[in-house]
């Protein structure tokens, strides 16, 4: 090799090492049936003591809780079946990507997310096992209908968020991450807009949210379908992601009270939708929504028509 184009690659690849930084490429293309191949049916009693009774992929399908298109896969409840008070709960699905995931750029382009009473809708990703030490970040959470969304992380104890040094758009809420305090309320972030959660956000034809996952913080951006400055690589799925042009993030977790590496293991993406349980049973009356959540979920079918998550795709750039 001539010593100037050696010279030469050299310094462009030096050149194009702060780009590097924050560029990511496609690895996961999840759309309509790439669903099915490309995640985990976990048919487990829910661990949040819903009153769902989580469904195998075949049972799944047999049952129209979850269907693809070209274009769209659809998640949801049962909305046809008057259940037994004494009998097994609604049926439901909670699903786990079969890959895990370190540092990583994860895009959730999402039609419509599960609304009505008792419904509590998850997007998040944690370790396969021995949780909290694996960390969780919950980037899709709520419950009731109660608006807006949250960005929570969750780990064992040293893990806290700094009070002030955080570009984000959003609210914090507590700082310390540790799951064994403050009920494991965990360190969210409340986004500003109505829009990012429930009925408000489903009016709008949804949006996206994106979660970026480096060695030296996590981001959560959220951008409304009707949004005019979603970025075009976010809108258009296309091969590779900058996130440098991505703007201010709607909730920023830095690295400076939190060794990430150390708190945050490999991570599967899990979509689940359980009805009541700890926390939107908790909650439900202050919810101001109708009767007991169990006895709303077991005797109104008809009311969890619109408890489904429709997923135009779901992009992650490695
Ligand atoms: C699901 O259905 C397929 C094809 O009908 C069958 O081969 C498989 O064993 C079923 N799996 C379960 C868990 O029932
Ligand atoms: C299954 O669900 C899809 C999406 O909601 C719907 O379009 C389709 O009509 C349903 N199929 C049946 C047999 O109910
Ligand atoms: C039932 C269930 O698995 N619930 C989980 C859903 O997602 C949240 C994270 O946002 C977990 O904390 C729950 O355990």
């Amino acid at each position: 090799m001539k010593p100037t184009l050696l010279a030469l690659l050299l310094s462009l690849a030096w050149l194009s090492a702060p780009v590097l930084a924050a560029t990511y490429s496609l690895s996961d293309n999840i759309v309509g049936s790439g669903f099915y191949n490309s995640f985990d049916w976990e048919a487990i009693p829910d661990p949040t003591h819903g009153r769902v009774a989580y469904v195998d992929q075949n049972t799944s399908r047999n049952r129209n809780l979850t269907f693809s298109s070209s274009n769209s896969f659809i998640l949801r409840t049962d909305y046809t079946t008057v259940l037994s008070a004494n009998g097994p709960g609604r049926g439901s699905v909670r699903i786990k990507s079969k890959k895990l995931y370190t540092t990583h750029v994860a895009i959730f382009d999402l039609r419509h997310m599960p609304e009505g009473c008792g419904t509590w809708p998850a997007i998040w990703e944690t370790a396969t096992s021995n949780w909290p030490a694996g960390g969780e970040v919950d980037i899709v959470e709520g419950v009731n209908n109660q608006s807006p969304n949250a960005a929570t992380l969750h780990t064992s104890a040293g893990c806290t968020m700094p009070s002030s040094g955080r570009p984000q758009t959003g609210t914090a809420g507590q700082l310390n991450c540790d799951a064994a305090v403050n009920g494991n309320t965990g360190c969210g972030v409340r986004f500003p807009s109505a829009n990012s959660f429930g009925p408000s956000f489903n009016s709008i034809g949804g949006g996206w949210f994106a979660m970026e996952r480096s060695n030296s913080f996590i981001k959560v951006w959220f951008w409304p379908r009707n949004s005019g400055s979603v970025p075009s690589n976010v809108r258009n799925g296309g091969q590779t992601v900058n996130t440098d042009g991505w703007g201010t993030p709607t909730a920023f977790f830095p690295n400076t009270q939190c060794d990430l590496g150390r708190y945050f293991k490999a991570h599967n993406i899990i979509i689940n939708l359980t009805l009541c349980g700890d926390w939107a049973g908790g909650v439900y009356g202050q919810s101001g929504c109708p009767s007991s959540c169990v006895s709303y979920v077991n005797n109104n079918p008809g009311s969890f028509r619109n408890a489904y998550f429709d997923f135009a795709a779901l992009r992650v750039y490695t």
